[in-house]
This record gives C-alpha cells, sequence and structure tokens, in this order.
C-alpha cells in the first residue's frame, strides 16, 4: 500500500528537523555528553576516566529502599532554585521540590546501611525536568542532569561512597552513571 504524499511529506519534515541538542559550556558537569562538536545522538560520548565499574551480584535477592531524592534529604540548600524561577521550592505543597538532592543521598547512606540495606532504587530519573517536577518523571532532555539533584561529580562521588560500604547500595532504575 502506497502511503499519500502528504504523510511522506511530514515525514521528511520530522526527520529533516530532528538534532542534537549541542554541547553547552554553560551546563558544564550537566552535559552527559561530552563531545562538544556533537550534532547528531550517535555521536554522544562521555567517560568517567580512570574508574573500574563495581560488578553486579550473582543474587539480587537483598533488602532494598526506594526513595525520590527530591522528598529525601536537602544536603545542599543552594541547588534548591537553581532555575531562578517562582515555583521551584516549596516544601509545603505536595506538587513542588521539597529540595531533595544527591548530596542528600550520600549524607544518609550511614542511616541506610544501619537499617540494614544493601540495595537503593531510586525513583523518577536524574535528567532535566521542568523546574517544579518533584517527582522527575517525564525529563525535558535525557542528556542533561537536573540541576537541582547536583552534577556529575556528585553522582560519581556518591557511587564511591557506596561501593567504599561494598554493598550493592545505590543501583538505579534505569540508567549507569
Ligand atoms: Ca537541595
Amino acid at each position: 500500500m502506497a502511503l499519500p504524499g502528504w504523510v511522506l511529506q511530514l515525514f521528511i519534515i520530522f526527520a529533516a528537523g530532528t538534532e542534537a541538542l549541542k554541547f553547552e559550556q554553560e551546563y558544564l558537569g550537566y552535559n552527559l555528553n561530552e563531545n562538544e562538536s556533537a550534532t547528531d545522538p550517535l555521536d554522544y560520548s562521555g567517560e568517567w576516566a580512570n574508574h573500574t565499574f563495581f560488578p553486579s551480584p550473582e543474587n539480587w535477592r537483598f533488602p532494598f529502599y526506594t526513595l525520590f531524592v527530591d522528598k529525601w534529604v536537602n544536603g545542599d540548600p543552594s541547588n534548591d532554585d537553581i532555575n531562578g524561577t517562582l515555583f521551584e521550592h516549596d516544601v509545603m505543597q505536595t506538587q513542588l521540590r521539597h529540595g531533595g538532592d544527591i548530596q542528600g543521598v550520600i549524607d544518609s547512606l550511614d542511616y541506610l546501611q544501619g537499617m540494614g540495606i544493601k540495595g537503593l532504587y531510586i525513583a523518577g530519573s536524574p535528567f532535566n525536568n521542568m523546574p517544579w517536577g518533584a517527582d522527575a518523571y517525564s525529563p525535558l532532555d535525557l542528556t542533561l542532569l537536573d540541576k537541582h539533584f547536583g552534577d556529575i561529580n556528585k553522582y560519581r562521588e556518591m557511587v564511591t561512597e557506596i561501593h567504599n560500604r561494598n554493598s550493592e547500595l545505590g543501583k538505579y532504575e534505569r540508567e549507569k552513571i
């Protein structure tokens, strides 16, 4: 069956309009793509230099704890209104951000470990979201970390702290940091 001409034209318009967001110096530390010249997502790249990846466990049956980063612990109040809008941060509202961040997760690792938790399931995504999007779902850009949570080095610090505890604490929902 042949497609109508208008469908083909629409497809061509969308295909021609597909372009990767370019590396932005202003988001240094939040860009997961570190290839500054990339204009196609297939050319995106990034690397955790001199890092040895922690092996996955043979058996995943151990105590997990699930949390939303925004609703957990506010370890760095300086990032609560990091986009400079009026409606980013309000702990009295269920739909706005409470200010939790990766520093807060790091700060509470002793508490989690003390409860016997061996695995951490962080709900939502770490990617750029709407300023008030507290649940971290529906990210707007899958190449850019949400500045409310922390930059890539903060995530790496969290992973290192977790692995220093020699546990599986810190497994992510979908993403490898
Ligand atoms: Ca914060």
